[in-house]
Order: C-alpha cells, then structure tokens, then sequence
C-alpha cells in the first residue's frame, strides 16, 4: 500500500523549518522549472509542490492533508520545486529528501534587509515579533499569521485546531467542519491528518496518497 500523505509531510521538513521573503522567493523561482512566482493568495508553494507532485504522477487523485507553512517553509518548498524535476519531486516526496537541500538552506537562510539597513535572520520574518526597527518584517504577513482581535498575531498552523490561542475564541470561530457517518461533527483540518477521528475512519477516507517506485 502506497504511504499516505501524512508520513511526507512527517518526514520532511515542513515542521522543522521556519522560512522569509519575496526577494529570496523570486531569487528560488529564478532557476526555472515547476515553480516561479512569489507566496500569494490562493497559489502557495506548498500548492504548487503538491499540484506537481501530482503532475508528476506521485500521488493518487484526493485529498492532501492540510498544512500551514511557515514563512521559510514556503521558501524551501518554493526552491525545491523551482529546480526539480520529477525524479527529484519522487526522492523529495518518498525518500525525504532533495539533491537541493543544501542549496535551498542557503538561500532561504541568508539574513534579510530591514529598511535601515539593520538585517535579521529570515525565520525572523512573520515570526510574530517586530525585529527591524519599523515593523516591516511583519508586514504582508497575512498567510502566515492571523490576527486576534487584541491586534496579536498567532501562527496560521494554530487558526482551526481546536485550541482558543487568540483568548477569546476568534481563532476558532467560522472554521469548517466535516460530520461523520454518526454526525459527529470534527475539524475538517482533522481530515486526512493520519488520524481516525471519526469513529469509522470516513475522515481519513478518500485521501491521497504518494505513489513511491519499488
Ligand atoms: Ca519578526
Ligand atoms: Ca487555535
Ligand atoms: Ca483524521
């Protein structure tokens, strides 16, 4: 049986790294490729990566599980794809691993330029901290972190997890929801995240999953 998903996004980097910037994206996408493009709206790097893995035929048709990338997540991501080509997406998806990594690291952990001429690690960007001297390492950071109504951000991972991180709630409300063949009704983030929560298993039903050589 082919691993679903969820072992991919385990096995890779996507927790483990925190990445920033549109320069450095644009500077990931210049190598041609599946990518190209900087991290906006509906067009993330993680939906390309995913949209060529599936090109590629890596995956089965279905749902990916839902991820939240952090800033340099997404310019990893955007670097790896940006110079992979299919035999590379099936190392990265199936091994874990990339002949890029090394490089993609570099570029999306050289220090950023703040207005002043100040510069600050790139995990520093839509950290949640102002850290240059005039905000702007948290400015446009809306995929990235969501805003309570205090005016605090949180990371965009903790916005529908089921957890109240903002104190009142808001992070919680309006989030969409799955029911189960027993009407319960659970996160639809819980849905193909490697976990039975329904007491059938129909969460985890329909979901993709990687299709590995050998
Ligand atoms: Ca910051
Ligand atoms: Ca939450
Ligand atoms: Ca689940």
């Amino acid at each position: 049986m082919n691993p679903t998903f969820r072992s991919f996004f385990r096995t890779t980097r996507f927790d483990a790294l925190g990445l920033g910037l549109a320069m450095l994206l644009s500077a990931c996408s210049s190598g041609g490729g599946g990518g190209g493009g900087g991290a906006t709206g509906s067009d993330r790097p993680i939906q390309r990566m995913l949209r060529a893995v599936r090109d590629c035929g890596l995956s089965t048709d279905g749902r990916f599980p839902s991820v939240s990338p952090t800033f340099e997540d997404d310019c990893f991501i955007q670097c790896i794809v940006a110079h992979s080509n299919c035999d590379d997406l099936a190392a990265f998806v199936c091994d874990g691993t990339s002949r890029f990594d090394g490089a993609c690291d570099d570029v999306c952990s050289q220090d950023i330029e703040c207005a002043d001429g100040d510069t600050i690690p790139m995990d520093y960007l839509c950290d949640g901290e102002e850290d240059c001297s005039f905000g702007e390492d948290e400015n446009d950071c809306g995929d990235y972190r969501f805003r309570c109504e205090d005016g605090s951000t949180i990371d965009k991972s903790s916005q529908c997890d089921g957890e109240d991180d903002c104190g009142f709630g808001e992070d919680e409300a309006g989030c969409p929801t799955f029911r189960c063949g027993n009407g319960l009704l659970i996160l639809d983030r819980a849905r193909c995240d490697g976990y039975d929560d329904c007491s059938g298993g129909e969460d985890e039903a329909g979901c993709a999953a990687a299709i590995c050589p050998g």
